[in-house]
């Protein structure tokens, strides 16, 4: 009897510390995980509409959260992408494009606040576990940008001895802290790594809020899977890739849950741009949209997003309203009750979109697709209209075995030499021009019918914005240079 009358006071008093628990959580700043893999297409993984790639846990997070179908990059490039998740402004007011590599003597301003400085002033405990791409030089390192922790690498992973068409790139470091840990590391073991650090992290975090930064470095090209994921998915490596970052997924939603953090962490899932065509069977695949990356067509810059917030964010909901990466920053800031960086920044505040507030609609009048500093298509409601441009589209059949298109008939080019017709050269691309036109995403997703001519107010109506938006930010197209745009990082 005593025994039993002991256990039930222990038991007992168990119960009352898990109620202190969780009342605790309601009081305590949310716990924020922003996973963001790389070069994902928009229909590489299931709740988007794969059928060859399993990715069950990402599904999870779907039916447990929402599904956001309208989520935009700013820029369908690495750096340039990375720039606005991070400061939550259009890429090119930062002064950050294209992807930076180890050459490069440019990367985040000193005076930009990240979006890990603003949590820093919260409390927030702060990592980053995979590329970080906004500058390899001491000064724009994570740990003087917010984060307590970085362990990955500071470029793409093509940029070293593996890169399949330049033959002439040092090799790839592998960064803990501020220091070169490895040289060259065994890629097939990226993502079981970066995912270790991130659930090592939470469990080291677990009673204080925390940011945690996964920008995982697949499926980037040169792809790879560990030994345990090779030849399980129906689409070949990628797709074994693939279903490697969903086991990552399903990792760190497992951790949160096993640490008690699921009811006071909000999940978010996305990629850093569409998928890089000229690799091919090496490639993801973004339909039903026009091309990929490189692209400020939709598959160059609509993204999958999943977000997942037990009873915050609602279940099994899609949305399709436009959500953009640069308001990420303004909506956690504000979750958390962090003030805004003083300098201007270009998003705004979505939460009563994510949260699933009835009839909420994007701030924005519009949205703009940069591609460096040439604005070359905006969107406003369903409408969005091309100025004409030069893009990039695969050259020829798409490469194999992970080589790009053309590659037999390519001629080794500098990483240096930069501007669309190095990426072409590099990538197996060539360059095409769409003359202005004007699209209907909700009938026409695929950007493939012009209605310009049938429509000319709402030409007149998004010019006007733009013509507004040129102010402020520049374009290059127009000659061009915006009063907003502040310097970038440099060094001599
Ligand atoms: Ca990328």
């Amino acid at each position: 009897m005593l025994v039993r009358r002991v256990l039930l006071a222990i038991l007992l008093t168990g119960l009352a510390a898990t109620s202190h628990c969780r009342a605790a959580d309601q009081t305590t700043p949310p716990n924020i995980v922003l996973i963001f893999v790389d070069d994902l297409g928009y229909s590489d993984v299931g709740c988007f509409g794969a059928k060859d790639i399993r990715t069950p846990n990402i599904d999870r997070l779907a039916a447990e959260g929402t599904r956001f179908t309208s989520f935009y990059v700013s820029q369908p490039v690495c750096t340039a992408s990375r720039a606005s998740l991070m400061t939550g402004c259009y890429a090119n007011r930062v002064g950050l494009s294209g992807a930076l590599n180890h050459t490069s003597k440019v990367g985040i301003h000193a005076d930009e606040v990240l979006l890990p400085e603003l949590l820093r002033q919260r409390g927030y405990a702060t990592a980053i576990f995979g590329k970080w791409h906004l500058g390899h030089r001491p000064e724009f390192s994570p740990l003087k940008h917010g984060f307590q922790e970085f362990l990955g690498i500071p470029y793409s992973n093509d940029n070293g001895p593996l890169h399949p068409v330049v033959k002439t790139i040092p090799s790839l470091p592998w960064i803990d802290g501020e220091k070169t840990a490895e040289l060259d590391p065994d890629q097939s073991q990226f993502t079981q790594r970066l995912t270790e650090h991130a659930i090592r992290f939470l469990e080291r975090h677990r009673d204080q809020p925390f940011f945690l930064y996964v920008p995982h470095i697949m499926p980037h090209v040169p792809i790879f899977a560990s030994q345990k994921f090779k030849g399980r998915s129906g689409r070949g490596l990628y797709g074994d890739v693939v279903e490697e970052l969903d086991w990552s997924v399903g990792a760190i939603i497992g951790a949160l849950k096993r640490l008690n953090l699921e009811d006071n962490t909000l999940v978010i899932f996305t990629s850093d741009n569409g998928p890089f065509l000229s690799y091919g069977e090496h490639a993801g695949t973004a339909s039903p949209f026009r091309e990929g990356k490189l692209t400020t067509f939709e598959g160059g810059v609509r993204t999958p997003c999943v977000m997942w917030f037990p009873e915050k964010i609602p279940a099994g909901r899609t949305c399709d309203e436009p959500v953009a990466s640069i308001d990420l920053l303004p909506t956690l800031a504000k979750l958390v009750g962090a003030p805004l960086p003083k300098q201007p920044i270009d998003g705004l505040d979505v939460w009563p979109i994510l949260s699933g507030q009835p009839n909420a609609r994007t701030p924005h009048e519009s949205l703009l697709f940069f591609s460096g500093d040439e604005l070359q298509a905006i969107r406003s409601g369903d409408w969005k209209l091309h100025f004409a441009h030069d893009y990039l589209t695969v050259a020829g059949p798409p490469g194999r075995a992970g080589k790009p298109a053309n590659f037999e008939k390519m001629q080794p080019k500098s990483i240096e030499e930069s501007g669309i017709r190095g990426i072409a050269s590099r990538h197996g691309y060539e360059v095409r021009r769409i003359e202005q036109s004007l699209f209907n995403l909700k009938d026409d997703p695929g950007e493939a019918h012009n209605v310009a001519k049938q429509n000319p107010d709402v030409v007149r109506r998004l010019e006007a914005l733009a013509e507004k938006a040129r102010e402020e930010l520049g374009d290059s197209i127009a000659n061009r240079r915006g009063r907003g745009i502040r310097p970038v990082g440099r060094v001599d």
